[in-house]
């Protein structure tokens, strides 16, 4: 199956590539903030909002995840890339009726999600029906009355209800209500995509889902291993955590398959010798790991921290607490015992030598902390590798100690709060007992469907409603052909959203585009004055959001008001959840979350202090671990990594520099040296050499699985320091080539950096590249070596 790419927009062929950096931010990163903000929102805006950001009494950076400090907070606390969000959201222009008049479905089709997304904001909702051509206003009563005919027209199981995690806690909370009340636990979010293997991973072994650490450990760990992450691009607020790290003596491991730049090394622009000076060097050892190998470097550490232990007892294993603590050592201890070095090397890339000098940083600390993000969540094995990491943790007694533990470094900014709030497909007893006896509803027990079946259920023709709380499902999940037909085969699509983007496009027969305000913007439509919302971070710290900015249309309504109405239109008046008092007055809200949720008592007073509060955690409160058997368990995992046969490469997906997931700011990667093109595809020199390919060169691109093949077209191959064997493209582009049955097993979490795939020369459809693919073929793009491509 060949995808069509619409490139019709973006001139791949201005590719231009140089030296990748090796420091992230400085001031370069400011002058790049300040200047998309002036353009999209102008001076004083950008000015207002950039002084709000991750403020008291301000807003939650939409960005990322990554804490604020709890004391002295800098003027600006928030990087390039936050302000590139909030310069997103806070932009002028706007998406009215006369631009939906002006284009067609099929002319939208064509556009990428660059120019869909620069669009502007979109200021009232509009529908498109089974002959339309265009989108077109509609009254939000008439939306609302539709939602509800159709939820109601149909059985529960049939309506599917997804949130991205930008959503607020109490919009959250309000969301999963709804599809509960309805009678269904079809919630797919996007932490199905993302961190659901951390979670699946750290439930059965330490009893909760979540990290353990807190800014401060950061801090003062002896030992980071940051593995699997991209620091400088996507959490560059954690890169100043990294640099008082080893200002304080602690070292940092940087394990990835790229040399990424805020890995290596970060100059800090709040600081003078950040902006003029030549950095702070980050990583103390850098191992260029191949992709899918992180699991067989754990195991031979297990293995070198158990021989030193035997060599020297007491050295390495925290006795005290294994005993006491925890559950399964001898287990692992014995599947540990031997380990073949041929296979670690080549399923790591890494060499020996290198696996035995960690090992020693590893013994030296007493404080250790593993962070990882989505190198290790987006693996077939991932689940197996973070309880590896967990058995390396607990080995050593790394939790309940300051300077230690487990940090599963979140995307989204409340993407943990939104299943803390209950978004979930799987919800436990006490949840649901707790909403029934709150409501006087009987929730559904049966689980729902995650991310990954619901592109099945669209691919069967088994959704008739479509809900989107956020997010850009068609281009975020895997097999983009597959889930855009299945998607434009439903009955009823509802786009809850800020900007225009590709789901809006491949919609189903019906479907509805609700605007709404976001993190930026002042909600202070209500009886009861303006509102305030909250969120939790990667670290569970529960505190209030505040957006002041005027909307760019007064047609906006905020998400808990558009979530009220459709359930209002849906159940009736006489339901007994009273949806308009949460809509009008969020501490009502806030008040059922604190009657209903573990950690939330007294919620209204405690969001309102200073620097929120912070959510229970039994492993880092007191060393407990709140599992089955009430201990911290090791597991015992066979060894498992990618292999690619003769003449395929293994190809991760991430994110480049400009992008918000799938929503473009720009086309350049800075810090990797990529500008003004995203359908590239990184590969070693010796890889692309070896393959007959030359560096520039244009391929389509053929994954594998299952027997199976997928293809993506017209992708330029640059010759890019990676890990051997490996290969590396952006995400959303080479979606089309994951198969929704790779996944990782246990958490269903697509493999979307675990594919294989094979290169083939550029093929021009007919003959002619220009015509048939939309792209551009300029005569003056001169490689390297001088042959004109
Ligand atoms: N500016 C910005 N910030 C963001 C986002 C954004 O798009 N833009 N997205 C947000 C979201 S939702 C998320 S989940 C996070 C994502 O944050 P990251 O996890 O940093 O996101 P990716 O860009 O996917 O980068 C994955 C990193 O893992 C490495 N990697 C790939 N495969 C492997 C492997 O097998 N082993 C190891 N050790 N490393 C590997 C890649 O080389 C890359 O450095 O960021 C959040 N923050
Ligand atoms: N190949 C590949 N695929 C991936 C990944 C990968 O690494 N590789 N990463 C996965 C991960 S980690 C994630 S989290 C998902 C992301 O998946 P999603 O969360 O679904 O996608 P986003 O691109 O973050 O959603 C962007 C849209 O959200 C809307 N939006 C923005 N702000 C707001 C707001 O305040 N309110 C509302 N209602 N809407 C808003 C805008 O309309 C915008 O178009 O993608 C996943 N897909
Ligand atoms: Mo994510």
């Amino acid at each position: 199956m060949a995808q069509r790419p619409p490139v019709k927009d973006i001139d791949e062929d201005a590719l231009k590539v140089s030296k990748p950096e090796r420091h992230a931010a400085g001031m370069k990163a400011v002058m790049v903030a300040l200047d998309r903000g002036i353009a999209q929102g102008g001076v004083a805006r950008t000015a207002s909002s950039l002084l709000r950001i991750n403020q008291r009494g301000g807003f939650d950076c939409p960005g990322c995840a990554w804490p604020e400090p709890e004391g002295h907070r800098k003027t600006a606390e928030f990087c390039e890339n936050g302000a590139k969000a909030v310069a997103e959201e806070n932009t002028l222009r706007t998406v009215g009726p006369e631009f939906w008049a002006a284009h067609s479905i099929n002319d939208l089709a064509d556009k990428t999600e660059y120019w869909l997304g620069n669009q502007g904001r979109i200021t009232q909702p509009v529908v498109i029906r089974p002959g339309d051509t265009h989108y077109s206003p509609i009254t939000w009563q008439e939306a609302f009355d539709l939602i509800g005919e159709r939820i109601r027209a149909t059985t529960p199981d049939r309506c599917v209800f997804y949130t991205s995690g930008r959503t607020a806690n109490e919009t959250a909370y309000m969301y999963q209500l709804f599809a509960r009340a309805i009678g269904t636990n079809n919630l797919p979010d996007c932490s199905n995509m993302c961190h659901e293997s951390s979670g699946t991973a750290l439930n059965p072994t330490i009893g909760i889902g979540k990290g353990t650490v807190s800014l401060e450990d950061i801090t003062t760990a002896k030992l980071i291993l940051t593995v699997g992450q991209n620091p400088g691009t996507n959490h560059p607020r954690m890169l100043s955590a990294l640099a008082d790290c080893r200002k304080n003596g602690g070292r940092v491991i940087a394990v990835n398959p790229l040399p990424e730049a805020g890995l290596l090394g970060f100059k800090d622009p709040q600081t003078v010798e950040g902006v003029v000076g030549d950095g702070t060097q980050i990583a103390d050892e850098f191992a260029q790991i191949k992709v899918g190998g992180d699991l067989a470097l754990f195991q031979a550490l297990g293995h070198l921290l158990l021989a030193e232990e035997a060599r020297n007892p007491g050295s390495v294993v925290d006795r005290a607490f294994v005993d006491e603590n925890t559950e399964g050592f001898e287990a692992w201890a014995e599947a540990r015992a031997e380990l073949d070095w041929d296979v670690t090397e080549r399923a790591t890339g890494l060499a020996r030598v290198q696996i035995e000098r960690i090992s020693r940083y590893l013994i030296e600390s007493d404080a250790t902390i593993f962070c990882w993000a989505l190198g290790i969540t987006q693996q077939p094995h991932s689940v197996d590798t973070i309880k590896e990491i967990i058995n390396l943790l607990l080995v050593q007694g790394n939790f309940g100690k300051p300077g230690a533990g487990a940090c599963p470094v979140r995307g989204h900014s409340n993407v943990q709060g939104d299943r803390t709030m209950g978004i979930w497909e799987k919800p436990k007893e006490p949840l649901l007992a707790a909403l029934d006896a709150e409501f006087g509803i009987v929730s559904p027990r049966e689980w729902g469907v995650d991310s990954t079946e619901t592109v099945e259920r669209f691919e069967h023709d088994e959704v008739d409603v479509f809900v989107s709380m956020g997010g850009n499902f068609a281009l975020a999940c895997s097999d983009t052909d597959a889930l855009e037909a299945g998607m434009s085969r439903a009955g009823l699509t509802v786009h809850v959203s800020t900007k225009p983007n590709r789901s809006h496009v491949v919609h189903g027969r019906t479907s509805l585009i609700l605007p709404t305000l976001g993190r930026t913007d002042i909600d202070d439509k209500h009886a009861a004055g303006a509102q305030f919302l909250s969120v939790e971070d990667s670290m569970s710290v529960v505190h209030s959001t505040q957006g002041r900015l005027r909307p760019v249309s007064e047609h906006l309504l905020a998400e808990p008001v558009i979530i009220a109405r459709m359930a209002q239109a849906t159940l009736g008046d006489d339901h007994p959840i009273d949806w308009h008092a949460m809509a009008e007055d969020y501490d009502v809200v806030r008040d059922h979350i604190s009657r209903t949720l573990p950690g939330f008592e007294d919620f209204n007073r405690r969001v309102r202090q200073r620097n929120g509060f912070v959510l229970p955690n039994p492993p880092r409160d007191t060393r407990s671990f709140k599992t089955e058997i009430g201990k911290g368990v090791f597991t015992v995992s066979p060894l498992e990594y990618l292999d690619a046969p003769e003449g395929h490469l293994i190809l991760q997906t991430m994110r480049s520099h400009d992008q918000y997931n799938t929503t473009f700011y720009g086309l350049d990667d800075r810090y990797r040296g990529i500008k003004d093109a995203r359908r590239v595809i990184l590969v070693h020199p010796a890889d692309l050499a070896a393959l007959g390919f030359q560096d520039r060169d244009l391929a389509d691109v053929i994954s594998s699985f299952d027997g199976t093949e997928r293809r993506a077209d017209r992708f330029r191959l640059v010759s890019y320091p990676t890990a051997r064997g490996c290969a590396a493209a952006y995400f959303p582009e080479a979606n089309a080539l994951v198969h929704r049955g790779l996944v990782a097993r246990e958490s269903n979490t697509p493999g979307y950096k675990a594919m294989t795939v094979r290169f083939v020369p550029h093929q021009a459809y007919g003959g002619n590249d220009d015509e048939v693919r939309g792209a551009k073929v300029r005569e003056d793009t001169v490689r390297e070596d001088g042959v004109t491509a």
